[in-house]
């Protein structure tokens, strides 16, 4: 089987302090989270940005910094700045990180209840733009989708050109579609061969979710942005102990965990430069 890649979601844009004191707000918590998760074994870290104060922003200049801060103590990790970034944003501001030339970034294929009146909206229009101008861009889509019909409409958008084949899906479990064994047997069970998906398991769902994925020769994703706790009412003291949890379950089934460039290869993505 393929060797592991585990994403680590170090940020998100939802989950606060209150909630877990270690969820990264500024440049050096941010970095400090990051080098935790590739530490563990993570060899993409899915990044949003905050103000200093928690705020969520897609601001440039602040994914610029953090960026440069996680390249220096995870050198050769593939950084994926979310385009999603935190409900009531922009499309221009969602889209500005990937003027930074990023080897990836998300995009998100459909709309989303987040609960009250928290709409995450992906029209038709914005997710075919994003779709070409992150091909302009040169920047490979990880696609994420929180349910089977999302799945069906992005294999439509690679029919009509928005997205590129070898594709990369993020099914992000427990937000719409319940985080179950068959619903990811039946997202994975539509996908073209030559497609990698990796699963993210929201709240109590994230190990579980990660088991199947592991069993399955899918790809796993884990951290804050989707789970702060390490086990039943314990919470994760960084973003590095949730990577290695998923570490030690591979270890237990066999499956060994992909370095960076590794996982590169695995996603069809240029070497690195240099390389
Ligand atoms: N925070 C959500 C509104 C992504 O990163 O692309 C969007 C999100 C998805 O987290
Ligand atoms: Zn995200």
């Amino acid at each position: 089987m393929e060797k592991l890649i585990i994403t680590a979601a170090i940020c998100g844009a939802e989950v606060t302090k209150k909630q877990n004191p270690a969820v990264p707000y500024t440049v050096e918590e941010i970095q400090r989270e990051a080098k935790a998760a590739y530490e563990a074994g993570a060899s993409i870290i899915h990044l949003h940005v905050r103000e200093d104060d928690g705020t969520p922003t897609q601001d440039k200049a602040r994914f610029e910094e953090c960026m440069k801060a996680v390249r220096e103590v995870a050198p050769d990790a593939i950084i994926q700045p979310s385009t999603g970034g935190a409900v009531g944003m922009s499309d221009l501001e969602r889209l500005e990180v990937t003027e930074l030339g990023p080897e990836m970034a998300t995009l998100d294929c459909g709309s989303v209840n987040f609960g009250g009146d928290e709409v995450f909206l992906n029209s038709d229009n914005t997710i075919k733009n994003f779709g070409k101008i992150m091909q302009e861009r040169n920047v490979k889509p990880e696609i994420e989708v929180f349910d089977k019909g999302m799945v069906d409409l992005a294999l439509g958008y690679e029919k009509q050109g928005y997205i590129k084949k070898p594709m990369h899906f993020d099914f992000v479990l427990g937000v719409q579609l319940n985080a179950t064994v068959e619903n990811l047997a039946f997202c994975v069970g539509a996908l073209p061969e030559g497609t990698t998906w990796t699963v993210s398991g929201l709240g109590r769902y994230e190990f579980p979710m990660a088991a199947a994925a592991i069993a399955m020769g899918g790809h796993v994703r884990v951290g804050f942005e989707d789970n702060l706790y390490l086990s039943k009412g314990v919470l994760a003291k960084s973003n590095g102990e949730l990577v290695e949890k998923v570490v030690k379950i591979a270890e237990l089934l066999g499956r060994e965990i992909a370095t960076p460039d590794e996982a590169r290869e695995i996603l069809s993505l240029p070497p690195r430069k240099g390389e």
